[in-house]
């Protein structure tokens, strides 16, 4: 049996998808012009790998020369939950309190995979999560998911812009979304509430100037300059998500149980400058922040010591 939008609409809400979209494969030329002058001002700070495979960003085909047609999926990842204000402990961003998302969407984009290959035996697909091959947003904003805000977020009319992004490329050509509104209007709260004034004009970041980028990627010293405007993030950061207009009003709490905190949104400092190896491989698992290690960690916990 040949597949259909719904069918694989139906199988992924099912496997608790938030929200799925079709796009076709295209040819990304402005894109990629964009993107390569937001390196050439030196944007992407010392991530010297988003140097990397700027062909397959600009067409997917070069990768994956059967690919017919782009499925994104989204999935929610909020819970209600406070941010901490407390004045001695590092703040963890959403994302990090949860399970690592990319383990959850891989097993979840493999699961819909197998389903829909027992429906047609032919089909196929490669799944990107957070890569550095497809243009994520860019994609996600084609089928139809939601409109890059002025964050450089996708935002989504239901959930904010609190989601994953996974991208299937397949080999079955599929009706394409629409694309939706942008409802960011002449809003500026995200770019105004920017303690390190990290987002460019253009719905880009600045790496070199967002906490996100420092506290999780930065291998080196955080500059000083940006010294006591973290608000106390330590890991990642949702400044410029938690003023979004969107983000207040349609944020729903994810009914996904891999997505319900099993971390504290808050570390006491004094706790992180204490902690060895051991504790940190054992609190830290399964979780986002062990990317940046002990020591990346420790670095970051200092930086926000008065
Ligand atoms: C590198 C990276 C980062 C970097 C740089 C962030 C950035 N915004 O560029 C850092 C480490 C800072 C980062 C931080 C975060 N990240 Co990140 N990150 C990525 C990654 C791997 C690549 C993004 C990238 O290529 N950036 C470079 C810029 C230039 O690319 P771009 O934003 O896609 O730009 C396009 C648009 O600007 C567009 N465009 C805009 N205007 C115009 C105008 C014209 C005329 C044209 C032609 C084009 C155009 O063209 C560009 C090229 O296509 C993506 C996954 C992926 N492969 O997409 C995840 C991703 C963007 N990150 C994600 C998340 C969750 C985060 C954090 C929220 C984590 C946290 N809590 O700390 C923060 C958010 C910070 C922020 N406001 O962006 C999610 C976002 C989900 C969503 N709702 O959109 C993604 C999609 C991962 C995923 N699969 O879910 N991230």
């Amino acid at each position: 049996m040949l597949l259909k939008n719904q069918i694989i609409t139906q199988k992924a809400t099912e496997l608790g998808f938030s929200k799925i979209g079709f796009a076709a494969p295209m040819v990304l030329n402005d894109n990629i012009q964009f993107f390569k002058e937001w390196l050439d001002d030196n944007n992407n700070a010392s991530m010297e790998y988003l140097k990397k495979n700027l062909d397959i960003k600009e067409n997917v085909n070069i990768l994956y020369p059967e690919a017919r047609s782009v499925i994104v999926l989204a999935l929610n990842y909020f819970t209600d939950i406070k941010q901490s204000e407390k004045p001695n402990c590092g703040v963890i961003s959403r994302y990090a309190i949860v399970q690592d998302y990319h383990q959850v969407l891989k097993l979840k984009t493999n699961k819909l995979i197998k389903e829909l290959k027992i429906i047609d035996i032919g089909f196929d697909a490669r799944v990107f999560i957070d890569s550095n091959f497809v243009l994520e947003k860019t994609y996600a904003e084609k089928a139809g998911i939601g409109w890059q805000g002025k964050n450089s977020l996708i935002i989504t009319e239901e959930f904010g812009s609190w989601i994953f992004l996974a991208v299937m490329v397949t080999n079955r050509e599929f009706e394409a979304s629409k694309p939706v509104e942008n409802l960011c209007s002449d809003c500026r709260k995200c770019i105004e509430a920017c303690p390190t004034k990290a987002i460019n004009e253009n719905k880009t970041i600045d790496a070199r100037k967002c906490i996100s980028f420092h506290t999780i990627e930065n291998k080196n010293a955080i500059p000083l300059e940006l010294k006591g405007k973290f608000n106390n993030y330590i890991f990642g950061c949702d400044i410029c998500q938690e003023v979004c207009p969107f983000n207040i009003k349609h944020s729903l709490p994810t009914k996904d149980k891999d997505f319900f905190p099993f971390k504290e949104n808050e570390i006491p400092i004094e706790e992180i400058l204490k902690m060895t190896e051991e504790d940190f491989s054992k609190r830290f698992a399964d979780s986002p922040i062990k990317r940046t290690k002990l020591e990346g960690l420790k670095r970051n916990a200092k930086f926000l010591l008065k």
